[in-house]
């Protein structure tokens, strides 16, 4: 049986949920002080699955709770999300974890200074692993421009919409012990910014081969390293790009939309609102009241 809550939830109690988020997002002992990235990259990976051609995988389904999705080594690292994200679960026990999980990304958005992200809910949890997707499905940053169109052109993205959504890339960091990249892209990843451009565009990155031997591009900041010099300064300062992110500097047409989105702050934040939106909905197909419709890939649904 899928889990079926009573009724659609009301404004006052997506609001709650909002707020409870709102909440769990100061972690002073956890990465930079902040739950947000993660909590970004978990709605991210839960949505990045999805196949256009075979409508399989996408948003619904929260598919990482079982090892077949959140064994995948492209999650390691997103049970941090999840186990933040219990609390509020447990207060909010009407709302299913593939809506949970999207809803507490758009709100970590915004809380970090990013825009209002329209969000609609009525997504289901999967009851057991037969609907979990393949792994496989999501990009690897130590490739480039073909792979990012692959993959995204899957899920039905255009090429302005693969670098509008890379600037996600302005939150959080990388970890060795996850996805073998270390270091952070921007000098305060929990602010949400165009800064990632700016930087793609302005420094001189040098490639460096680290002792695991992955292959990332850096940049020092000589300012930084100067002023933290007494703490381990050099690391501190050390900004870093995937080889994926490179990418978007060298392939002639991500280029201009990189150029476009350093100059221009607010088109990043219109154009980054309306795909993350539309990520979030990948594998959903609604009625005209907005109310999933039982497919394949979804369990029943609210009862509204
Ligand atoms: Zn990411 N991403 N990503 N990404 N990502 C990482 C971290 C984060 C790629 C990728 O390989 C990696 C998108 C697209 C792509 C975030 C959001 C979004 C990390 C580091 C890697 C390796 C993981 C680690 O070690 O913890 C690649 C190749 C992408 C193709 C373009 C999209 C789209 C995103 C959202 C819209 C975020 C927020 C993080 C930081 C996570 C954290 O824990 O701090």
């Amino acid at each position: 049986m899928a889990q079926t809550p009573a009724a659609a939830p009301t404004a006052a109690q997506l609001d709650a949920v909002k707020s409870s988020v709102r909440k769990l997002l100061h972690q002073p002992d956890y990465d930079d002080g902040s739950a947000g990235p993660v909590l970004v990259r978990l709605a991210w990976h839960a949505a990045g699955t999805y196949c256009a051609e075979t409508n399989t995988g996408g948003s619904n389904g929260a598919g990482m709770r079982y090892e077949a999705e959140g064994g995948d080594p492209a999650n390691a690292g997103l049970q941090h999300a999840r186990a933040f994200l219990e609390p509020v679960k447990a207060a909010h026990p009407w709302i299913t974890y593939a809506d949970l999980w999207t809803l507490a990304a758009v709100t970590a958005i915004e809380e970090m200074g990013g825009p209002a992200i329209h969000w609609a809910g009525d997504r289901t949890d999967f009851t057991d692993e037969s609907k979990v997707p393949p792994r496989g499905r999501l990009p690897d940053g130590a490739q480039g421009a073909e792979h990012l169109r692959f993959i995204f052109y899957r899920m039905g993205f255009s090429d302005q919409e693969i670098v509008a959504l890379s600037g996600a890339h302005n939150l959080g960091r990388c970890h060795g012990d996850r996805s073998g990249f270390e270091g952070k892209w921007v000098n305060n990843p929990t602010r949400f910014s165009n800064q990632y451009f700016k930087l793609l565009l302005a420094n001189d990155w040098k490639k460096k081969t680290l002792e695991s031997g992955v292959e990332q591009f850096v940049f020092v900041d000589e300012d930084l390293a100067a002023e933290g010099e007494e703490e381990g300064g050099e690391k501190a300062a050390e900004l870093m790009m995937l080889p994926t992110d490179m990418s978007l500097l060298s392939d002639k047409a991500f280029r201009p939309w990189v150029e476009r989105y350093a100059q221009d702050k607010d088109l990043f934040f219109e154009h980054f609102a309306k795909v993350f939106a539309k990520l979030l909905e990948l594998g959903i197909k609604r009625d005209a009241n907005g109310n999933v419709v039982n497919e394949e890939n979804v369990e029943e649904g609210y009862k509204s």
